[in-house]
Order: structure tokens, then sequence, then C-alpha cells
């Protein structure tokens, strides 16, 4: 069986790990990001998305809180994954905002602008 090229889809999921690994290999521990390099992904990676969060390091310290569930002041990849199922999930339900759901069932630009 001939190997396909990735799929847009497959593609986006590896841009996932490659930018967590873009930043947890920055300082310290280079499996886990620690709070300066998780500032500096959102900063940088999800500006569009976190815009309110991009603009107060109180509200990136608290996600980071959220998210840290072992509570070690490091976001392991899987603690990190929690973050993009949420937004994942959000940027749906943005889309809806105004779209309802059924008929041919339409999108708005959700967090993109
Ligand atoms: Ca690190
Ligand atoms: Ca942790
Ligand atoms: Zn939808």
């Amino acid at each position: 069986m001939a190997t396909k090229t990735p799929s847009v889809m497959e593609r986006n999921i590896n841009t996932v790990i490659d930018v967590f690994h873009q930043h947890s290999r920055m300082e310290g521990n280079t499996d886990t990001l620690s709070q300066k390099e998780f500032k500096k992904m959102v900063k940088n990676d999800l500006a569009n998305f976190l815009k309110k969060e991009k603009r107060r390091n109180s509200l990136i310290n608290d996600m980071m809180e959220d998210l840290d569930t072992n509570q070690d002041k490091q976001l392991s990849f899987e603690e990190f994954v929690m973050l993009v199922a949420k937004l994942v999930f959000a940027t749906h339900e943005k889309m809806h905002e105004g779209h309802p759901r059924g008929n041919d069932h339409s999108h708005g630009s959700g967090f993109g602008k």
C-alpha cells in the first residue's frame, strides 16, 4: 500500500504537535511548557483565538492554572491538548452565533477575525 499524502486535517493535527514542541523546547524541561513558554505560545500562535487573554497576563496565568491538572507549574502535552479541545469546541460555538444549527448548517467566521 502506497503512503498517501496527509490530509489537511492530519496536517493540522501535526501542526498542533509541532507548535507545542517549538515552545516546549525553549527552556527547562523540553517536554513541557513553563509559564513563560505558554505565554509566548498564546501571544504568537493563538493571538486571534485568545485575544482577551493575549492582552492580559493574569488571564493567561489563570488559564494555565486551570490546565495544569497535576499542579507542577508546567503544561505537559496531555494537559495542553485539553486547551486545543476546548478551543475547537468554543470556535464551533462561536461560528454558530447568529447561524442556528439545522437546515443547510451554515457558519460565521468564529474567532478568526
Ligand atoms: Ca520547556
Ligand atoms: Ca502540569
Ligand atoms: Zn456547525
